[in-house]
Order: C-alpha cells, then sequence, then structure tokens
C-alpha cells in the first residue's frame, strides 16, 4: 500500500488484461509539465483575453495574426515541456490492459510523447494546421509566418484545433462516446468537466455501469456522481493508483 495515499480495497487489483479502461484527460495533467491549464494560462500579455474568445473562429477571422499569436506561444510551452509520471502511468496502464483507450481535451501531444497509442484527440493538435480552401491537415508549415499559408495552394492555415462552437471530428467523437458505455472502469483525471461534449463521457460511462474515477485538484460537476474521487496532483496519485489497481491482490 502506497505510504502517501489511501487506496480502497475494492480497486485492489481490479484491472487485468480484459478489463475495459477509458481514461479522459484534460489541462491538468499536463499542468504538471508545466503548461498551464486554460483557466490559469492567460499570463503575460494574454492577461487581456479571454481563452475562450481566442479558441474560436470569430477571433480567428478578426484577427489571425493574434490567433496564430496565441497559438505560437503555447506552442512554445509546449514543445519544452515533457510528459510527467502521469503521462507515463498511462502509458504503462496500456501495456498490462491493452482494451485501454485514451481520450484527451488536450492538444498538446504530450499523450504521444510518453508513448500511448491507443488515443482519442478530441480537440486537435497544437502541431497540425489545416488549409481553410482545402480543409486537409498539415504537419509542417511555415509557423513562424504572421498569418501562414498553404504551401500547396497558398491558402489561408488555421490551427487544426477544435475552436468553440465548433463540431468534434465526428468519428472521434462517436469512437469515444462507444468506449465510454462500453467500459468497465472510466478515469476522469484533471478536467473541470466543464467543456461539452467531452464533459458528458463520465455520465455515458456511470449510465452503463461502469466504476468512475476521479482525480483532480478541486471539485467538478462529476465528484458527487463519482465512484471513488481522488484529490490532488495527477502526477502524485495516478503512478501508485494504477500500480494498486494492476498488481494489488
Ligand atoms: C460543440 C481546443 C457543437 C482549443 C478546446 C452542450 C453540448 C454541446 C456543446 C455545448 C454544450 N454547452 C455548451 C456548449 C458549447 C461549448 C462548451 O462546452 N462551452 C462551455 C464553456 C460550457 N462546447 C463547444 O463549443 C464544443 N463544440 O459542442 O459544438 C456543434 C455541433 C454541430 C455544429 C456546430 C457546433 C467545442 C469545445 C472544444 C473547445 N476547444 N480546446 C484550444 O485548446 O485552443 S476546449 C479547452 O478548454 C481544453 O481543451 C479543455 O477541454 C477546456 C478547458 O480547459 P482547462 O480549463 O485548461 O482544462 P480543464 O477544463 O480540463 O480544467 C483543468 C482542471 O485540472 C481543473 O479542474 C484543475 O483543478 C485541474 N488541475 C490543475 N492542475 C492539476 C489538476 N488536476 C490534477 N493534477 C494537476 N496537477
Amino acid at each position: 500500500m502506497p505510504a502517501e495515499f489511501e487506496f480502497p480495497s475494492a480497486l485492489a487489483g481490479c484491472i487485468n488484461a480484459t478489463t475495459k479502461v477509458v481514461v479522459l484527460t484534460g489541462a491538468g495533467i499536463s499542468a504538471d509539465s508545466g503548461i498551464p491549464t486554460f483557466r490559469d494560462s492567460q499570463i503575460g500579455l494574454w492577461k487581456n483575453y479571454k481563452p475562450q474568445e481566442l479558441a474560436s473562429i470569430r477571433a480567428f477571422e478578426k484577427d489571425p495574426k493574434l490567433v496564430w499569436d496565441w497559438y505560437r506561444w503555447r506552442r512554445g510551452l509546449i514543445d519544452r515541456a515533457e510528459p510527467n509520471p502521469a503521462h507515463y502511468a498511462l502509458k504503462q496502464l496500456e501495456e498490462c490492459a491493452p482494451e485501454t483507450t485514451i481520450i484527451t481535451q488536450n492538444i498538446d501531444g504530450l499523450h504521444r510523447k510518453a508513448g500511448t497509442t491507443h488515443l482519442i484527440e478530441l480537440h486537435g493538435n497544437i502541431h497540425r494546421a489545416r488549409c481553410l480552401p482545402e480543409d486537409k491537415s498539415l504537419l509542417t508549415w511555415d509557423y513562424k509566418a504572421d498569418i501562414p499559408l498553404c504551401p500547396d495552394c497558398g491558402g489561408r492555415l488555421r490551427p487544426d484545433v477544435v475552436w468553440f462552437g465548433e463540431p468534434l471530428p465526428n468519428e472521434e467523437l462517436a469512437y469515444a462516446v462507444r468506449c465510454s458505455r462500453e467500459c468497465d472502469l472510466f478515469l476522469s483525471i484533471g478536467t473541470s468537466g466543464l467543456i461539452e461534449p467531452a464533459a458528458s463521457l463520465a455520465y455515458e460511462a456511470l449510465r452503463c455501469g461502469a466504476k468512475v474515477i476521479e482525480i483532480n485538484l478541486e471539485a467538478t460537476p462529476l465528484t458527487v456522481y463519482a465512484t471513488h474521487v481522488f484529490t490532488g496532483q495527477a502526477k502524485s496519485i495516478l503512478p501508485p493508483l494504477i500500480e494498486w489497481m494492476i498488481t494489488s491482490r
């Protein structure tokens, strides 16, 4: 039993090679890698802007350079960040329980950097751009240009992320809903659970009979419904908890 945390016996060894596990992560899991969450990311020159206003097609159409500047600033933070023990614990989980699906709201790519393969990026990825005229994703472009243009057609590029008011990618969302409905265990990690439709996944899992575990720094709307709640940093709680759920007998 880890000295620092008391984990319930009900979770001891509850994960094996056939357990269907779904994990939903939010910005909180990357906060331990030094990437500020939305609610605390507006520091310095960005303190006069609300993220939900900048992460919108309206802001982009009004001032595309400002929005690209914001994403360049965030990408600078992200490219200096490394996965933390919480990301690696999920990689270990995926190795021990191959039926694990990691669903992230984050656009920082840290799960993939930690080696996670069975990953759904619901809100896109900051390392991709999308050509507006051709509606295709690009992995390389001149992202230092004030307003980057498509190297193929010369059309305007935008960050390949889902902005507020935009639909999530159909296939990814449908797959995330199906996994949440079919899982035995749902972990909600480092998310305020305020952004829809991602926030509804935990309730789908509950409705379909799954155990739901929440790990977060603060209470969220999910807290009162979760089967188990662990309040604290994901990087401190998740590694021993996954160890407990996989190895304890
Ligand atoms: C859509 C990419 C429909 C961009 C992001 C009901 C149903 C459907 C939609 C809505 C609905 N009600 C309202 C809506 C609209 C809206 C919405 O949800 N609004 C909210 C404000 C109510 N949803 C949308 O617009 C979505 N689109 O539904 O379209 C549609 C359908 C058809 C046709 C047209 C339209 C799109 C939402 C996606 C927006 N894009 N990201 C970018 O990143 O630039 S969302 C973005 O903000 C993040 O991805 C994240 O998901 C969200 C919140 O960010 P954070 O606050 O940073 O993170 P999080 O909430 O995860 O909180 C961090 C938590 O971690 C905190 O609780 C903190 O305590 C904790 N923490 C901190 N440190 C740690 C920690 N925990 C553990 N350890 C730590 N160390």
